[in-house]
Protein backbone atom coordinates (compact mmCIF):
# COMPACT_ATOMS: atom_id res chain seq x y z
CA UNK A 1 0.00 0.00 0.00
CA UNK A 2 1.25 3.50 -1.15
CA UNK A 3 -0.02 6.68 -0.96
CA UNK A 4 1.71 8.45 -4.40
CA UNK A 5 1.34 12.31 -5.24
CA UNK A 6 2.04 12.79 -8.83
CA UNK A 7 2.50 16.27 -11.09
CA UNK A 8 0.83 16.29 -14.04
CA UNK A 9 1.84 18.37 -16.80
CA UNK A 10 1.21 18.74 -20.87
CA UNK A 11 1.86 21.36 -23.21
CA UNK A 12 1.66 19.93 -26.14
CA UNK A 13 -1.84 18.63 -28.30
CA UNK A 14 -4.89 18.36 -26.16
CA UNK A 15 -3.03 18.97 -23.54
CA UNK A 16 -6.64 18.97 -21.33
CA UNK A 17 -7.18 15.87 -22.45
CA UNK A 18 -4.08 14.43 -21.63
CA UNK A 19 -4.07 15.51 -18.24
CA UNK A 20 -8.18 14.23 -17.86
CA UNK A 21 -6.73 10.77 -19.18
CA UNK A 22 -4.37 10.38 -16.01
CA UNK A 23 -7.32 10.97 -13.70
CA UNK A 24 -9.33 8.79 -16.07
CA UNK A 25 -6.84 5.78 -15.47
CA UNK A 26 -6.32 6.22 -11.91
CA UNK A 27 -9.68 5.50 -11.68
CA UNK A 28 -10.61 4.17 -8.09
CA UNK A 29 -7.42 4.99 -6.70
CA UNK A 30 -8.17 8.98 -6.64
CA UNK A 31 -7.65 10.63 -3.32
CA UNK A 32 -7.87 14.36 -5.03
CA UNK A 33 -7.42 16.46 -7.63
CA UNK A 34 -5.84 19.74 -7.64
CA UNK A 35 -7.02 22.34 -9.79
CA UNK A 36 -5.82 23.28 -13.52
CA UNK A 37 -3.42 25.70 -13.81
CA UNK A 38 -1.55 27.14 -16.78
CA UNK A 39 2.26 27.36 -16.24
CA UNK A 40 4.71 29.24 -17.74
CA UNK A 41 7.77 26.97 -18.80
CA UNK A 42 10.33 26.17 -16.27
CA UNK A 43 13.78 24.90 -16.94
CA UNK A 44 14.73 27.51 -19.72
CA UNK A 45 14.09 25.45 -23.00
CA UNK A 46 11.47 28.02 -25.14
CA UNK A 47 8.64 26.40 -25.68
CA UNK A 48 4.55 27.17 -24.81
CA UNK A 49 2.36 27.25 -22.15
CA UNK A 50 1.72 23.76 -20.07
CA UNK A 51 -0.82 22.92 -18.25
CA UNK A 52 -0.44 21.23 -14.94
CA UNK A 53 -2.00 19.62 -12.09
CA UNK A 54 -1.33 17.69 -8.92
CA UNK A 55 -3.13 14.23 -8.13
CA UNK A 56 -3.40 12.06 -4.90
CA UNK A 57 -3.45 8.74 -5.32
CA UNK A 58 -3.60 5.62 -3.36
CA UNK A 59 -3.26 1.75 -4.43
CA UNK A 60 -2.88 -1.41 -2.26
CA UNK A 61 -0.52 -3.22 -4.17
CA UNK A 62 1.41 0.08 -5.39
CA UNK A 63 5.16 -0.43 -4.81
CA UNK A 64 6.90 3.19 -5.71
CA UNK A 65 8.21 1.77 -8.78
CA UNK A 66 4.75 1.00 -9.68
CA UNK A 67 3.53 4.54 -9.73
CA UNK A 68 7.02 5.24 -12.09
CA UNK A 69 5.62 2.65 -14.46
CA UNK A 70 1.86 3.25 -14.23
CA UNK A 71 3.12 7.21 -15.20
CA UNK A 72 5.81 6.16 -17.98
CA UNK A 73 2.56 3.56 -19.62
CA UNK A 74 0.41 6.90 -19.46
CA UNK A 75 3.18 9.29 -21.43
CA UNK A 76 3.74 6.13 -23.92
CA UNK A 77 0.25 6.28 -24.32
CA UNK A 78 -0.07 9.83 -25.16
CA UNK A 79 2.26 9.41 -27.39
CA UNK A 80 5.32 11.15 -25.49
CA UNK A 81 8.88 11.24 -27.82
CA UNK A 82 11.70 11.96 -24.85
CA UNK A 83 13.66 14.58 -26.69
CA UNK A 84 14.66 17.40 -24.65
CA UNK A 85 15.10 17.63 -21.13
CA UNK A 86 12.96 19.48 -19.64
CA UNK A 87 11.65 20.25 -23.29
CA UNK A 88 7.53 20.28 -24.45
CA UNK A 89 6.24 16.64 -24.16
CA UNK A 90 2.07 15.54 -24.24
CA UNK A 91 2.50 14.32 -20.65
CA UNK A 92 4.77 14.20 -17.80
CA UNK A 93 3.61 12.37 -15.04
CA UNK A 94 6.17 12.90 -12.10
CA UNK A 95 5.95 11.24 -8.62
CA UNK A 96 6.69 14.22 -6.21
CA UNK A 97 6.49 12.06 -3.16
CA UNK A 98 5.60 8.20 -2.04
CA UNK A 99 4.53 7.24 1.17
CA UNK A 100 4.41 3.93 2.65
CA UNK A 101 1.41 2.09 4.58
CA UNK A 102 2.91 3.75 8.02
CA UNK A 103 2.55 7.02 6.34
CA UNK A 104 6.37 6.98 6.31
CA UNK A 105 7.62 9.35 3.10
CA UNK A 106 10.27 6.70 0.76
CA UNK A 107 13.37 7.88 0.08
CA UNK A 108 15.18 6.89 -2.62
CA UNK A 109 18.73 8.82 -3.83
CA UNK A 110 20.59 5.56 -5.94
CA UNK A 111 18.75 4.95 -9.17
CA UNK A 112 18.03 8.24 -11.31
CA UNK A 113 15.08 6.82 -12.89
CA UNK A 114 12.95 7.10 -9.39
CA UNK A 115 14.70 9.55 -6.91
CA UNK A 116 11.89 10.05 -4.27
CA UNK A 117 11.19 13.30 -3.00
CA UNK A 118 11.12 14.41 -6.96
CA UNK A 119 14.88 16.55 -6.17
CA UNK A 120 13.05 19.59 -8.45
CA UNK A 121 9.60 19.73 -6.75
CA UNK A 122 10.80 22.31 -4.23
CA UNK A 123 12.15 24.68 -6.83
CA UNK A 124 9.06 24.07 -9.08
CA UNK A 125 5.85 26.69 -8.36
CA UNK A 126 3.86 24.57 -10.71
CA UNK A 127 3.66 21.37 -8.28
CA UNK A 128 3.69 23.23 -4.93
CA UNK A 129 0.97 25.82 -6.22
CA UNK A 130 -1.65 22.70 -7.15
CA UNK A 131 -0.12 20.30 -3.89
CA UNK A 132 -0.86 23.24 -1.72
CA UNK A 133 -4.69 23.24 -3.21
CA UNK A 134 -5.21 19.47 -2.22
CA UNK A 135 -2.63 19.16 0.52
CA UNK A 136 -2.08 22.60 2.76
CA UNK A 137 -0.22 21.06 5.65
CA UNK A 138 2.30 18.67 3.22
CA UNK A 139 5.90 18.69 3.70
CA UNK A 140 8.68 17.92 1.88
CA UNK A 141 12.08 16.47 2.93
CA UNK A 142 14.89 19.22 1.22
CA UNK A 143 18.35 18.90 2.33
CA UNK A 144 17.42 16.47 5.34
CA UNK A 145 15.07 18.97 6.40
CA UNK A 146 11.50 18.43 6.75
CA UNK A 147 9.57 22.09 4.98
CA UNK A 148 6.05 23.14 4.92
CA UNK A 149 5.17 23.47 1.38
CA UNK A 150 3.58 26.53 1.70
CA UNK A 151 7.16 27.49 3.11
CA UNK A 152 8.72 26.55 0.23
CA UNK A 153 6.48 28.27 -1.79
CA UNK A 154 6.66 31.82 -0.27
CA UNK A 155 10.81 31.12 -0.74
CA UNK A 156 10.53 30.90 -4.14
CA UNK A 157 11.02 34.04 -6.68
CA UNK A 158 7.31 35.48 -7.28
CA UNK A 159 7.82 35.76 -10.74
CA UNK A 160 8.06 32.01 -10.77
CA UNK A 161 4.95 31.66 -8.57
CA UNK A 162 3.21 34.58 -10.86
CA UNK A 163 3.41 32.64 -13.91
CA UNK A 164 1.36 29.76 -12.30
CA UNK A 165 -2.35 30.56 -12.97
CA UNK A 166 -5.45 29.10 -11.69
CA UNK A 167 -7.91 27.89 -14.59
CA UNK A 168 -11.62 26.97 -14.32
CA UNK A 169 -10.89 23.50 -16.29
CA UNK A 170 -11.86 20.75 -14.20
CA UNK A 171 -10.20 17.26 -14.60
CA UNK A 172 -13.12 15.12 -12.75
CA UNK A 173 -16.63 15.59 -12.96
CA UNK A 174 -17.45 16.31 -9.31
CA UNK A 175 -20.98 16.72 -9.51
CA UNK A 176 -21.29 13.15 -10.42
CA UNK A 177 -23.40 10.80 -8.06
CA UNK A 178 -21.15 8.37 -6.60
CA UNK A 179 -21.59 5.11 -7.48
N1 LIG B 1 7.84 20.02 -17.00
C1 LIG B 1 9.08 19.95 -17.36
C2 LIG B 1 9.90 21.10 -17.73
N2 LIG B 1 9.25 22.33 -17.55
N3 LIG B 1 7.39 23.63 -17.00
C3 LIG B 1 6.12 23.71 -16.57
N4 LIG B 1 5.56 24.89 -16.43
N5 LIG B 1 5.38 22.60 -16.30
C4 LIG B 1 5.91 21.34 -16.45
O1 LIG B 1 5.20 20.33 -16.19
C5 LIG B 1 7.24 21.23 -16.88
C6 LIG B 1 7.97 22.42 -17.14
C7 LIG B 1 9.74 18.66 -17.47
O2 LIG B 1 9.29 17.74 -16.59
MG1 LIG C 1 8.76 16.37 -15.12
MG1 LIG D 1 8.88 13.20 -15.91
Amino acid sequence: MTRAVLSIGSNLGDRLAHLRGVVDALGERVLAVSPVYTTAPWGGVDQDDYLNAVVVAEDPAFDDYAWLRFGQELEQAAGRVREVRWGARTLDVDVVTCTDATGAAIARDADPALILPHPQAHNRAFVLVPWLDVEPSARLRVDAADVPIAELLTGLDPAERAGVVRTDLVLRDESAPPC
